[in-house]
């Protein structure tokens, strides 16, 4: 087993700054924690940004400015969110690989999302496939559902591997409407991955909400990756708000280093993810 890549997701697009004042919205808070979360082991984050009035935006303008002061400042793996909210369309969704960060989301299909639909038509996934392709940005394929990797190997299949040939996949689980956050879950989705995919297909994996520790712990034993951070956490203990991104992945590193895989340093981890 080797290191462990530590994906930080800081922000999201589901919560509101006034529920959760520690939530970096703005560029300064952003790469202010960026930079926190690198010094502590991060080496990709994941990236949604938030308007002046610290609402969930596409706005290209402000998308540009963001992966260049996270360039600027860090040596950070850049990946831009092309999921968004879910309120956004495909067009705002596709247009995010003009701001060319290292890599960007391509989610493998249609989950129910609480009570709302996170759609991902099977023409969008295609598309976007193939524009991070033409665009020589590497894609991490979000897998919320165990029938995503089944649609992740037909996507290889008769669309070819994405750029650099290197499969990256990460499970976000125990959404309300996809996959369970569980280690029995967890080991399924990697058996999935074993059996349909590539044989050098990574995986990270992140449990929303109260699941987070047995997916983390799960992902560990299982040679897995890691994805942490206040997209998907915002409790950090029965009855304690998280404080901070850099709360969650110190945790994450530390039990990385527990686990005899500590936290993979950022050369590493271009290399691993064909980063160009
Ligand atoms: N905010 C969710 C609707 C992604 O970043 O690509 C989608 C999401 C996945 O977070
Ligand atoms: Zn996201």
């Amino acid at each position: 087993m080797g290191g462990t890549l530590i994906m930080v997701a800081p922000t999201g697009a589901e919560s509101k700054k006034s529920d959760v004042p520690a939530l970096p919205v703005t560029l300064a808070e952003l790469v202010g924690t960026a930079k926190e979360c690198e010094a502590l082991g991060a080496s990709v984050v994941h990236v949604h940004i938030r308007g002046a009035d610290a609402e969930p935006t596409l706005d290209l303008g402000r998308l540009k400015d963001t992966v260049a002061a996270l360039r600027a400042e860090t040596n950070l793996i850049v990946q831009l969110s092309s999921g968004g909210a879910v309120t956004d369309p495909e067009s705002d969704r596709l247009r995010v690989l003009e701001a060319e960060p290292d890599m960007a989301s391509c989610t493998m299909g249609t989950v129910n999302f609480g009570d709302d639909v996170f759609m991902n038509r099977w023409e969008f996934i295609v598309e976007l496939h193939t524009r991070l392709r033409d665009a020589r940005i590497v894609p991490e394929y979000e897998i919320f559902d165990i029938g995503h990797v089944a649609s992740l190997s037909r996507l290889l299949h008769k669309h070819g591997l994405p750029y650099g040939g290197h499969v990256h996949v990460d499970f976000v689980m125990g959404v309300p409407g996809g996959m369970a956050g569980t280690a029995q879950t967890l080991v399924a989705a990697a058996h999935e991955v074993r059996n349909l995919l590539p044989p050098d297909t990574t995986f990270a994996a992140t449990g929303i909400g109260r699941t987070t520790l047995p997916v983390l712990l799960a992902s560990l034993a299982a040679d897995g990756h890691l994805r942490v951070g206040m997209e998907d956490t915002l409790t950090y203990a029965k009855g304690q708000p998280v404080e901070s991104n850099m709360q969650l992945v110190a945790r994450a590193a530390g039990l990385a280093r527990l686990a005899q895989r500590p936290p993979m340093p950022v050369a590493e981890a271009r290399t691993l993810l064909g980063i160009r």
